[in-house]
């Protein structure tokens, strides 16, 4: 279990930055979803958890059927959907002389519809789960349910009537919102459907986790976090190319740093602006690098010099975490995210992300005339040399990690990704760790970007595209409408947080396939 809970959290706020954001709030497009079927959820232990949906009839049936005390019906709307759920309800029979009483269950997946939530026992609050118990008074009515929710299934089940009455659900239907514009997208046909199927879903993941923020996933945890943010900006730039909603995102980190100056590694945007008490060494520095991509993509100077000092200081602060052979001091106590995978030593994967990050940093200096750049250079050369020196084990040829000297997947992906070899040497780690494929591996799609944008930047494009093909491909043939927070293809009841059901199956850092295959002419 990971939470980290800070006592005497002193947060210094930028209010001018924190208007600036406020300035860039996104205006939401709105669409109204009707469901397309009435399903059932059927169980099969050979679909992923157990559980699929199969067709009964059309949804415009619906409003033929009553339903009593102990009836229930399933909507599948086709997709998946992030919006406002309304409900039209009549009573047939004699006037309703009780109330009625109607539960709501609403997913993502099969599973969450077939599962009960009472039998939920993950670390994550179960507050998560999507339901709704409403209780109605006066019939006929119209409900439209307060929270925003994320899903493709609903379930309508009637609690109670009367023995007297029966309701008839005449109208379902979803207002669904997002402050992507669909029509800022070329749309590229390309030969290999596999990968035309990726880029379209890839677009959709995105286009549900746009919201007033880059949400990291509409369903959960529905907030801004930088390590998705950072992703998310990337595929936005070869897709929506809303610039202006990652120039709030950046404006809302800076808003509100701690009184050492580091950012936060999520925030939250209501009741108003409040920084997380969670901080993320890899996530701070990924504050630099956000600003380097967004000032590549938007050539706005103007943002860059405001928000440089705010970038330079995260690569200050990490520097601070350096031993006397500037190497990152590993203890247990730190944070460092990385990946969810089970055992991982953060240190050399963090040290790769360090020397990452400061040389957008010194790109960012260059643009800037910026005095630091000077230290920078002089910096990153001693931490590359002591990375080779300590870190790499010629023997086996891989990146140690830790004092248990831990060869994982993470260490050799992000010193790749750093570069701190040349190319020829990177492709032979690369496929070297295809290979051996050490023991202590990847949980998450966000650790198979880079995975992949390794192999690409190794000018292994072919080995690139089958790893995409296997993983997020597998999760289309799994049924995927937008693409998941977590996914392993030998164990796909995986879940970091103790059960599947809280996981999120539309997520922000698994929308990159449309940003690898647009970049890299895939
Ligand atoms: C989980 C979420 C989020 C991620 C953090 C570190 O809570 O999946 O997207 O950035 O972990």
């Amino acid at each position: 279990m990971s939470i980290q809970k800070l006592e005497n959290h002193v947060i210094i706020r930028n209010e001018g930055f924190i208007e600036q954001a406020e300035t860039l709030k996104p205006q939401l497009h709105e669409t109204i979803v009707e469901p397309k079927a009435i399903v059932e959820i059927k169980s099969d232990k050979d679909v992923i958890h157990g559980w699929k949906s199969e067709f009964v009839a059309p949804a415009s049936t619906l409003a033929e059927t009553e339903y009593g005390k102990g009836d229930s019906v399933i909507l599948d709307f086709g997709n998946h959907q992030v919006g406002y759920l309304s409900i039209k309800i009549r009573p047939e029979g004699s006037p309703p002389d009780a109330p009625l009483k109607v539960k709501l269950t609403i997913g993502e997946m099969p599973v969450e519809i077939a599962e009960p939530f009472e039998n939920y026992t993950g670390w994550l609050s179960s507050s998560w789960l999507q339901e709704e118990t409403i209780i109605v008074d006066v019939l006929p009515t119209e409900i439209t349910l307060p929270r925003r929710y994320s899903f493709r299934y609903v379930k309508l089940e009637v609690i109670d009537t009367s023995p007297k009455y029966r309701i008839v659900f005449e109208k379902v239907e979803c207002r669904a919102v997002t402050s992507a514009n669909i029509n800022d997208i070329q749309t590229i046909s390309r030969q290999d459907k596999e990968l035309q199927k990726m880029d379209e879903i890839s677009i959709k993941t995105l286009a549900d986790c746009m919201q007033d923020v880059f949400e990291d996933g509409p369903k959960r945890d529905r907030r801004l976090w930088l390590g998705d943010l950072r992703l998310q900006a990337l595929a936005n730039y070869e897709t929506f190319k809303n610039n202006d909603l990652v120039k709030r995102c950046l404006y809302l980190f800076a808003g509100v740093p701690d009184d050492k100056g580091k950012v936060a590694a999520n925030v939250f945007v209501a009741p108003k602006l409040i920084a997380d008490d969670t901080y993320l060494f890899d996530y701070s520095l990924f504050f630099a690098s956000t600003l380097h991509d967004y000032y590549f993509a938007s050539s706005d100077l103007k943002t860059l010099q405001e928000l440089w000092p705010t970038a330079y200081k995260q690569v200050e602060l990490a520097l601070e975490r350096l031993d006397k052979n500037h190497i990152l001091k590993d203890s247990a106590d730190w944070w460092s995210f990385i990946d969810w995978q089970e055992g991982l030593n953060k240190q050399t994967p963090s040290q790769a992300i360090l020397i990452y990050t400061m040389k957008q940093g010194i790109r960012l200096a260059q643009e800037l005339n910026a005095p630091q750049q000077n230290l920078l250079e002089d910096r990153l050369e001693k931490i590359e040399t002591a990375a080779k020196t300590f870190l790499w084990d010629e023997q086996q040829q891989f990146f140690i990690s830790g004092a248990e000297r831990q060869v994982s997947w993470a260490s050799q992906i992000w010193m790749v990704l750093a570069g701190i070899f040349s190319r020829e040497e990177n492709q032979k780690l690369i496929n070297h760790l295809l290979t051996d494929k050490p023991e202590v591996g990847i949980a998450t799609p966000y650790m198979y970007h880079h995975l992949v944008e390794a192999l690409l930047v190794s000018e292994e494009k072919e080995q690139a595209i089958a790893e995409m093909k296997t993983y997020w491909g597998g999760m289309i043939q799994d049924g995927a409408d937008t693409f998941w927070e977590l996914y392993d293809p030998n164990n796909k009841d995986f879940s970091p947080y103790g059960s599947h059901l809280i996981n999120s199956y539309c997520h922000a850092w698994s929308c990159t396939p449309t940003y690898l295959i647009r970049k890299y002419d895939l």
